[in-house]
């Protein structure tokens, strides 16, 4: 069968990358049926015979509109589909799709007619926002990490930062690699667009990692195999916590001189 990846080294790369990170976050339980969503900003390999293809679908309402993302191209995790078989199957699982003239509704362009996730409302907002800002993010993913999942259930956890200076002082490589820390954003509707809403807002602040309280995270990086290396890094700090629990005791965590000395000496902000 035909593929858009064909004779297009780049994009296929991109696709390849999209499939190994899928098979991880399968791997580490973080993405039970069809759990998780994946979407990258794919315009920049984008030729002009993908521009003159005629799309497969008819137009779709996004249920918003999004004036940055005019004409831009996405490949986007199908809805209901797994991400063990995205691992093995992306373009099978998954689609290109072009936003249309008005920014509100997008078509299908490539390989298949499949529909993709049901958190698209959320992932092309805050794609919307990061395009608007300049910003070289072309990734978003959201998965359901089980150990952060978890420590959201415990409301001291979800005021300001409380989660960010545990998880940080928990091994110090999750400041160096995660040092915008994790944001909270309130429990609400899955796919709703106030989540969407609430997830920009919070990335706004200047997060790369937001927590869906009871849900997953919501990370965005350059590519997505960095989105995920976030997520991971703050995900086995939270399972050196819950061991320590484990152990019958509260972990010391890095003492707050131990901290600063990381800050300094990585260049980390804050
Ligand atoms: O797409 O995880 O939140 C599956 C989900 C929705
Ligand atoms: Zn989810």
């Amino acid at each position: 069968m035909e593929s858009i990846l064909d004779n297009r080294p780049l994009l296929q790369r991109e696709i390849e990358q999209v499939a190994e990170v899928a098979g991880h976050l399968w791997q580490k339980g973080w993405a039970e049926r069809n759990g998780g969503n994946i979407v990258i900003n794919i315009t920049d390999h984008i030729d002009t015979a993908i521009m003159r293809m005629h799309a497969i679908s008819k137009p779709i309402e996004i249920g918003t509109t999004l004036a940055h993302l005019k004409g831009c191209y996405f490949y986007c995790k199908g809805t209901n589909r797994r991400m063990r078989d995205l691992a093995r199957k992306p373009m099978e699982n998954g689609s290109v799709i072009r936003i249309t003239e008005d920014c509100a509704h997008y078509e299908i362009v490539a390989d298949s007619v499949v529909k993709p996730t049901s958190e698209l409302p959320s992932h092309l907002s805050v794609h919307d926002y990061l395009t608007a800002k300049g910003s070289p993010y072309k990734a978003s993913l959201h998965t359901h990490p089980i150990e952060l999942v978890a420590m959201t259930h415990h409301r001291p956890f979800l005021e300001k930062d409380v989660l960010t200076h545990l998880l940080w002082s928990m091994i110090p490589e999750t400041k160096a690699f995660c040092p915008r820390g994790l944001g909270i954003v309130p429990y609400l509707l899955p796919s709703s667009l106030a989540l969407a809403q609430e997830t920009i807002d919070t990335i706004e602040e200047d997060y790369d990692v937001v927590m869906w309280e009871k849900h997953g995270v919501f990370a965005v990086d350059a590519d997505l195999m960095s989105a995920f290396d976030q997520v991971d890094v703050l995900n086995k700090a939270a399972q050196i916590y819950m061991s320590a629990r484990n152990m019958g005791f509260e972990p010391e965590g890095m003492a707050d001189e131990q901290m600063q000395e990381m800050t300094q000496a990585f260049h980390l902000p804050k």
